[in-house]
């Protein structure tokens, strides 16, 4: 390997063989290099180190309690405004009557996001979460992204602190890693100008992650930013989980380009999709996973991405979500039988295995 590297790339690899961590000017060089077939590589090897051939999935359902939001983000197609026929906003029965819709299925994972509704308060979300605790309490319920939480918590007069910990005795089990779109605070100022800032986002996280409440965290790339603005990112991320270490895994999210208003964006092409996860694999030296989440990428390229890094691709769904198939997805009904996903990891050279929520082993297929 060692004879095809680009002249400019060889330090980096060097450092990357020898375990060390790569600086933001040397991400940069990764992401302007030309070869993806090497940064593929590069990036399988740390993945390896990781997760030796293993990929993750799990068995998970979705829940939008509603899309009506009180922020209206340029990218989103989901949010509806109040008196659309298309809006909604469950109640806590309605909620309970989705969860029992799974009863006779062998589900680990409840995902629940949805919009930042007006009159939702932190009581509302503990009550959804203690109902479904206690209708199945071997459910993971992974619920409400810091978006979510920031406005309930506030509301409440809660520190965050006391607010997560409410949450978290109500049953709340992990928090996803939505909202966090992109922390350059210009970036974010054009695409998403009124919701909670990255410093909250990331404050709520570490909160968290003191808290006992492990999460996750995306990025939204391909519109109008830059490769600085993804480095910047990922360090920002990088610096929270080396304080914490309360990341379980990272989800490179593609700008999906229909219905809303950045549709001028277009979307990034298959090999930037790669080339990101790659990137992502090599500079976040210190989370244990990389997701490819299928509803959003499609199975192909989540297929594809397990050669640039990425260790797991999300879950079984059950087509519970909406939110990418409103933003015009393929996979407009999003659901995979195990047996489909098993195949979709066998078929690239890697060993499935069903995970829970925080990476223990449910089974070895
Ligand atoms: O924060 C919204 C993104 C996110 C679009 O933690 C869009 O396991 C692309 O966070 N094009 C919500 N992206 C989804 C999310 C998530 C998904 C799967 C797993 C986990 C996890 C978290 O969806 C939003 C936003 O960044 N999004 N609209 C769009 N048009």
């Amino acid at each position: 390997m060692k004879d095809i590297i680009p002249a400019e790339l060889r330090p980096v690899y060097d450092k990357i063989i020898n375990y060390e961590r790569i600086t933001t000017d040397e991400g940069l060089l990764l992401y302007h290099t030309e070869n993806p077939g090497f940064l593929g590589n590069l990036a399988d090897i740390v993945k390896r180190r990781k997760n030796a051939d293993r990929v993750y999935f799990n068995r998970n359902f979705h829940i939008e309690p509603t899309n009506i939001c009180i922020y209206n983000c340029e990218f989103c197609s989901y949010r509806k405004p109040a008196n659309s026929p298309d809006a909604w906003n469950y109640s806590a029965e309605e909620i309970l009557d989705i969860v029992r819709r799974f009863d006779d299925k062998p589900v680990t994972e409840v995902h629940i996001v949805g919009g930042v509704h007006p009159s939702h308060d932190i009581d509302y979300y503990c009550k959804i979460i203690s109902m479904i605790r206690n209708h199945r309490p071997g459910l993971h319920i992974k619920a409400f992204s810091a978006i979510e939480l920031d406005y309930i918590i506030r509301k409440s007069g809660l520190s965050i602190r006391e607010g997560l910990l409410k949450l978290k005795k109500n049953g709340l089990d992990s928090i996803p890693g939505g909202g966090a779109e992109i922390f350059d605070e210009k970036i974010r100022s054009i695409i998403c100008k009124d919701k909670s800032s990255s410093e909250m986002w990331l404050r709520i996280h570490e909160e968290a992650h003191k808290a006992g409440i492990l999460s996750n965290a995306t990025i939204l790339y391909g519109h109008m930013e830059t490769y600085e603005h993804r480095i910047d990112h990922m360090e920002r991320l990088r610096n929270l989980q080396d304080r914490t270490a309360g990341f379980n895994s990272f989800i490179p999210l593609k700008f999906k380009m229909e219905n809303n208003r950045m549709k001028q964006y277009g979307e990034v092409n298959i090999l930037e999709d790669m080339k990101n996860y790659a990137v992502a694999r090599i500079f976040l030296d210190n989370f244990p996973h990389l997701k490819a989440y299928w509803p959003a990428l499609g199975k192909e390229a989540t297929q594809l991405s397990l050669s640039f890094g990425v260790d797991d691709v999300d879950g079984t769904i059950d087509d519970t979500t909406k939110i990418y198939s409103m933003a015009g997805a393929t996979d407009q009904n999003p659901s995979m039988t195990t047996e489909e996903i098993c195949d979709l990891i066998r078929g690239a050279g890697f060993n499935p295995v069903e995970r829970d929520t925080l990476y223990n082993v449910v089974k070895e297929w």
